[in-house]
């Protein structure tokens, strides 16, 4: 590869909640480096997923679902989503097809008015929606948004990802790779594995439970065996919480401790053991430390 054509550059993934937004920047990097679930505001701290192709470097900036923000952690999160768009060479607007445009798709397309930025539209979850609305839509947000272009894709089946990969390469600036050819993501193993018990958690509660949970990586020893030794600390809000976590006789947690061991260790390429406990803070969502280790910036 000749130093001169090498491409890199940074691509702000945007869109409302449960856009699919971390589900295609997995799509891109090719493995998982975000966590997923079918409920709104999964993603809570920017992540960067590492894409490759030919000479060209995609970083990928995943960003929290824009949203109305409330409490502290829902200004953090938005701050984050926002912050990822302004220092990226491009925006990828990704919009939920099936769902259209929503109040949410609204509020983007307003904020996004003043971009400086080139934009790709990408049309998401077309395996849901007939082909007609999806023209009818895409007319209507190419005239609104003026992108530089638009795709129609599904990043679960992968429909049209190899396209848009492709487009992302073309879009990147020449210049150096700014990160290690094997690395996929720019965040620690900690975090990775805090977020893997976060989406089991996500994934088995219904309600307000997943927003009222956060997961923090406390201890980590790699042992001379090969193993990991991780300690992990679920934190909720109120007792009532605490007890559906655990579960009857435990049950619950043991389940969310076995399914996120095996993705832990799947991750590291290396043998587990897990041990997680759950802990009452009704005001976790105030604990700046706790901010620094989920990778978000105190929002005041
Ligand atoms: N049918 C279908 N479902 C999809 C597609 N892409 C994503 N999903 C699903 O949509 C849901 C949300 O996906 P995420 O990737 O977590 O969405 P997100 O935009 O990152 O959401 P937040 O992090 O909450 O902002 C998940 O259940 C995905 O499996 C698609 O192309 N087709
Ligand atoms: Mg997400």
């Amino acid at each position: 590869m000749s130093e001169i054509n090498t491409r890199a550059g940074f691509v702000a993934v945007i869109g409302a909640p449960n856009a699919g937004k971390s589900t295609l920047v997995n799509a891109l990097v090719g493995q998982k480096v975000a966590i997923v679930s079918p409920k709104a505001q999964t993603t809570r701290a920017r992540l960067m997923g590492i894409a490759i192709e030919g000479a060209a470097q995609i970083l990928l900036v995943d960003t929290p679902g824009i949203f109305e923000p409330r409490r502290r952690l829902d200004r953090a999160m938005v701050a984050a989503a926002w912050t990822g768009a302004q220092d990226a060479d491009l925006i990828l607007l990704v919009i939920d097809a099936a769902a259209g445009a929503n109040a949410e798709v609204e509020r983007i397309i307003s904020s996004l008015g003043a971009r400086q930025h080139p934009l790709f539209l990408v049309l998401n979850k077309i395996d849901l929606v007939k082909k007609e609305k999806l023209l009818g839509m895409s007319v209507n947000l190419t005239s609104r948004l003026n992108p530089d272009k638009v795709f129609m894709i599904s990043a679960t089946q992968g429909d049209g990802v190899a396209d848009l990969k492709h487009a992302l390469t073309e879009a990147m600036p020449e210049g150096p790779w700014l990160y290690p050819e094997e690395e996929v993501s720019d965040a620690t193993d900690r975090m990775i594995a805090a977020e893997l018990t976060r989406e089991q958690i996500v994934n088995r509660l219904h309600q307000e439970l997943p927003y009222a949970t956060a997961v923090e990586t406390e201890t980590w020893e790699d042992r001379p065996d090969g193993s990991t030794v991780i300690r992990q600390q679920i934190l909720v809000e109120r007792d009532s919480q605490k007890a559906i976590v655990i579960g009857k006789g435990g049950q619950r947690l043991k389940a969310i401790g076995a399914a996120s061991r095996e993705e832990i260790a799947h991750h590291l390429g290396r043998p587990v053991h897990l041990y997680l406990h759950v802990k009452v803070n009704p005001r976790w969502d105030e604990d700046r430390g706790l901010y620094r280790e989920i990778g978000l910036e105190w929002a005041d």
